[in-house]
């Protein structure tokens, strides 16, 4: 059963001995167990087959931190942005800022000029990693704020590369890494490493501070040995993670890489999430270690083509990012045949990885329920208009503590107050409850954030997109359900006095400023919009009118 203690019937701890964050740069930490697994394969491009070996990856990424300092000019402390899908270049380009003690932030690549321009304009990069595919944003992007920067291209070595670009290859691939000088770049545990983004509570994306005692801690809390599953790479045989979650989100890049790189697994890397491609990956490469979203879940269950061929290496899948319905963790086990160890895990970019899951081995298991804390966090709920804490069992906002939340929001003082409390705990903005004996359950998000297939859309965003528009006075916009998605964006808008626009107007300006995922799903035009005294758009009226 769970095991956890509660603390004056106010706090849930978990029971698991706290963790000592080890004095160790981060990357001498990941790879500490490394020397077994040289020369197995690290990373596969599921797409292009393209691979790195763990030696590989460890050399190409001291070369690219070497050229980050000495051919780029980048110092420690300086910011990286990364804006590239899921490759096997991701790491390198990830631990080789890393190595430089240069911090990297991390851009969605579907990204429009709208979105990457906010990030830019918060984060200041030195410099961009980004794809052919994304070149013209970027440069337009940069052009238009002003910014002169470097820009990095992953590049086909058989194409040119645009004037002024930097080839990845060059300065990754070739070249001799300086161990002395790279030696000498020490980070405390207080200082940042990276700089994902979220928008939290309320507002518009933000710069997440992810220190390097964050991610230290994260990796020895996932790897615990009540939560975490064995890793079996040892001669011939090697853990498969086949990884489409994205590395430039808190999941993708903590949990799914990072945590499996320590263990010597072999991740197969997609650019995008696609079923058949999946599915053929899942089939054809031994693939034991699934992390997945609610719409994955759903997908491996209910897909016809989808049998126990699907599930012949899988020993463990963790699901997390959005809400998850037993029935269909229930209708893969019934299509797997095997006993396959589920999870699910409840995390936020502002928590750097899980804040709770459940503990390996656990018998029957509620699976619409996230969990226990994982080693060293601790629960609170708290009533969401006096902050008070509410007794254990009943319903609050969740509040989290433990040494992988994160320093704050980037720049962002009051944003950071806002969500961090004097006594260290992060404000989830989600209401759950705790039930002791079976785990944590969320029931609702008292945030502004919409989750769409588990990714971030910020309203705050859609909103000032949608007030651009020429005929719209005001607009608000509010997630409602999805079959497939989980969640999508609507909607309401107040036409300018005597102005026509429709629905579909309304969509394609959204559609061909932001990524796809953030489209909105269908539009209401009204005549008001219920608003606080303080101009506070007041969503909870706004679904109960409408939805
Ligand atoms: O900031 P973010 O986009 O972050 C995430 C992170 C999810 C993770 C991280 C590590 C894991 O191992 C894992 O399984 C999942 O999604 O969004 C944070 C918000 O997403 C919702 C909730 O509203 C968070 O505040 N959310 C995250 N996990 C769950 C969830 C869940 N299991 N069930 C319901 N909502």
């Amino acid at each position: 059963s769970c095991s956890v203690v509660h603390q004056d019937n106010f706090l849930v701890k978990s029971t698991i001995p706290d963790i000592v964050v080890p004095q160790m740069r981060f990357l001498d930490r990941l790879w500490v167990d490394s020397g077994s697994f040289q020369n197995h394969i690290a990373l596969e491009c599921a797409e292009t087959k393209k691979t790195y070996t763990y030696a590989q990856l460890q050399k190409y990424s001291s070369v690219f931190a070497t050229s980050l300092l000495k051919k780029l000019g980048l110092k420690p402390g300086d910011v990286l942005a990364v804006m590239i899908p899921n490759c096997p270049e991701f790491p390198v380009v990830a631990f080789g800022s890393i190595q430089a003690g240069v911090v990297l932030t991390t851009v969605n690549p579907i990204y429009k000029e709208f979105e990457l321009a906010h990030q830019i304009s918060i984060t200041e990069p030195k410099a961009i990693v980004t794809i052919q595919e994304c070149y013209d944003t970027v440069k337009t992007t940069l052009k238009n704020c002003k910014k002169d920067i470097k820009i990095i291209l992953i590049d086909n070595p058989a194409n040119p590369v645009p004037n002024g670009a930097i080839r990845y290859s060059e300065i990754a691939e070739s070249g001799e890494a300086d161990y002395d000088l790279l030696d000498k770049i020490e980070k405390k545990p207080d200082e940042v490493a990276c700089i994902p983004f979220s928008s939290g509570t309320t507002g518009l994306p933000k710069g997440v501070e992810i220190t390097y005692g964050n991610l230290l801690a994260s990796l020895e809390i996932m790897h615990q040995k009540e939560v975490c599953y064995p890793v079996l790479t040892h001669g011939d045989v090697q853990d498969v993670v086949p990884s489409f979650l994205p590395f430039f989100h808190i999941y993708g890049l903590v949990v799914n890489l990072l945590g499996h790189f320590a263990q010597g697994c072999k991740m197969i890397t997609m650019s995008k999430f696609s079923a058949s491609l999946y599915l053929d990956t899942l089939k054809n490469s031994r693939a034991s270690l699934l992390y997945i979203v609610p719409p994955v879940a759903i997908l491996l269950g209910k897909h016809p083509d989808v049998n126990k061929e699907h599930f012949r290496n899988v020993r463990h899948i963790c699901c997390g990012a959005a809400p998850l319905s037993a029935s269909d963790v229930e209708a893969i086990q019934q299509k797997s045949k095997h006993d396959i160890e589920f999870n699910q895990g409840f995390g936020a970019t502002e928590t750097t990885s899980l804040g709770t899951t459940t503990f390996k081995g656990t018998k029957n298991i509620d699976y619409s329920a996230c969990g226990v804390p994982m080693a060293s966090m601790t629960l609170k709920f708290a009533d969401p208009i006096t902050g008070g804490p509410v007794p254990i069992g009943q319903q609050g906002e969740i509040y989290i503590k433990g040494p992988t939340i994160m320093k704050g929001y980037h720049k962002n003082p009051a944003a950071s107050a806002d969500c961090l409390t004097e006594d260290g705990y992060f404000k989830t903005g989600d209401l759950g409850y705790y039930k002791p004996g079976v785990g944590m359950f969320i029931t609702d998000r008292i945030k502004e954030l919409i989750k769409v297939k588990g990714m971030q859309v910020a309203p705050a965003e859609l909103e000032s997109l949608l007030r651009s528009h020429p005929a719209v006075q005001d607009a608000a916009v509010i997630g409602v359900p999805h079959e497939f998605f989980g969640e999508a964006p609507k909607a309401f808008i107040i036409r300018k006095n005597g102005l026509k626009t429709t629905e579909e107007e309304i969509q394609d300006y959204v559609a061909s400023k932001v990524a796809v995922y953030k489209r909105i799903e269908e539009v209401m035009f009204v005549d008001d919009i219920p608003k606080t005294a303080s101009g506070k758009i007041l969503r909870k009226e706004l679904k109960k009118m409408y939805a």
